[in-house]
């Protein structure tokens, strides 16, 4: 039976922060040979392994600032979401952070600072990043609005406070876009999740911003939808190499090799797949297979796992790997708080 609404809400934040905190163990690295992903996977099994838990990166620690602000100034406060994510990166500024976005973190905790996206805006020469950074922490947007219109809006704001290039915010546009659709359960019907995809980042993509941004940076003229389309053939295929998938999608840091990668990553593993246990679920598949990319492995799985968490829902998530991982109960109680808001009734604009 398809999970409940609350079991998929869940399912999306816990599956982001396992999938930051067990692909912490690969970020950066080359290659990743299947076995040792099996390895570390079943480490989490192992009660005896004494080595505690897994810590979150970035990635969990600024998700967790999206959906508190959410939670607290509906539907968005920029101040407020800066505030959140200055106050964080100040308490805890070991956890990985991008090496750009550290020099905005530390301007956006200046008391003095009006205008809170002009410490982004003035990153790589004034063009802004176009890291994974707004992408990463985009999940608890798809679970704050209802509408496709505000996830858009709001996932593209909240990304634009560290990342004012139109590659950085449009990704996690589109990463917030699939986890919305995801708890629709449109993941059901792969080809048509993939389609309505494509078709929004077609109107994102026609901006003049955009347009622009593709040009200068010397990609194809709708950068998302061209990689939309490159997953749509991998979909096809019956056999896909990790090279390929590499090759033709990226793994890398930039929210355009990384984003399309994890949404390929949750379409690969709706079925079962050769080499990954047979007593994989769905979203254990998602986040092996994830992990063995290489490359940004914690953001990619964690992408990945917002995805499919809100597919399969809470109950598919093993409870060893729950009890493997730093935040997971944190989590869950935002996914919770933020299902209680999104059942009373939204205003419309
Ligand atoms: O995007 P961001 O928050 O980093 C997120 C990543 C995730 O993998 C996390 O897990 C963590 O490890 O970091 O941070 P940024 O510093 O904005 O961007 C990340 C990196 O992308 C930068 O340090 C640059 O190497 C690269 N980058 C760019 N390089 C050249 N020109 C981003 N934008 C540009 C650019 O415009
Ligand atoms: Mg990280
Ligand atoms: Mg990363």
């Amino acid at each position: 039976a398809a999970p409940v609404m609350l079991s998929r809400f869940r399912g999306a934040l816990v599956g982001s922060v396992l999938g930051d905190c067990i692909g912490g163990e690969f970020e950066g690295a080359v290659d990743v040979p299947l076995d040792r992903v099996l390895q570390h996977l079943s480490a989490l099994d192992d009660d005896t392994r004494g080595e505690g838990i897994l810590q979150y990166s970035d990635d969990t620690a600024m998700m967790r600032c999206v959906a508190e602000s959410l939670l607290t100034r509906m539907p968005f406060d920029e101040h407020d979401m800066a505030r959140r994510f200055a106050k964080e990166f100040n308490f805890a500024p070991g956890r990985g952070y991008g090496s750009g976005v550290i020099q905005v973190l530390r301007k956006l905790a200046s008391p003095h600072l009006k205008d809170v996206f002009q410490p982004a805006q003035v990153q790589f020469g004034g063009r802004g990043s176009f890291g994974n950074g707004g992408a990463m922490r985009a999940a608890p947007f798809a679970l704050a609005f209802r509408s496709r219109a505000d996830v858009c809006k709001y996932s593209r704001l909240g990304a634009m406070l560290t990342h004012s290039c139109s590659l950085g915010y449009n990704g996690a546009a589109l990463q917030a876009l699939a986890v919305h659709l995801s708890l629709q359960g449109a993941l059901a019907l792969p080809k048509e999740f993939i389609n309505k995809l494509i078709s929004e980042m077609e109107e994102m993509e026609k901006d003049e911003t955009a347009q622009h941004d593709a040009k200068a940076l010397n990609l194809s003229e709708f950068p998302y939808c061209s990689r939309l389309h490159r997953v749509k053939e991998l979909m096809d295929r019956n056999s896909v190499s990790i090279e390929e998938v590499i090759s033709e999608l990226g793994n890398g840091i930039a929210a355009l090799q990384s984003v399309p990668t994890a949404i390929f990553c949750v379409l690969h593993c709706l079925e079962p797949r050769a080499g990954l246990p047979e007593k994989f679920r769905g979203l254990e598949r998602t986040i092996a297979y994830s992990l063995a990319l290489g490359g940004d492995t914690d953001t990619i799985a964690c992408m990945a796992g917002a995805i499919a968490g809100a597919h399969y829902g809470i109950d598919s998530i093993p409870q060893s790997w729950q009890k493997s991982c730093e935040g997971v109960e944190e989590a869950d109680d935002l996914a919770r708080r933020l299902y209680d808001l999104y059942c009373l009734p939204q205003s419309e604009e």
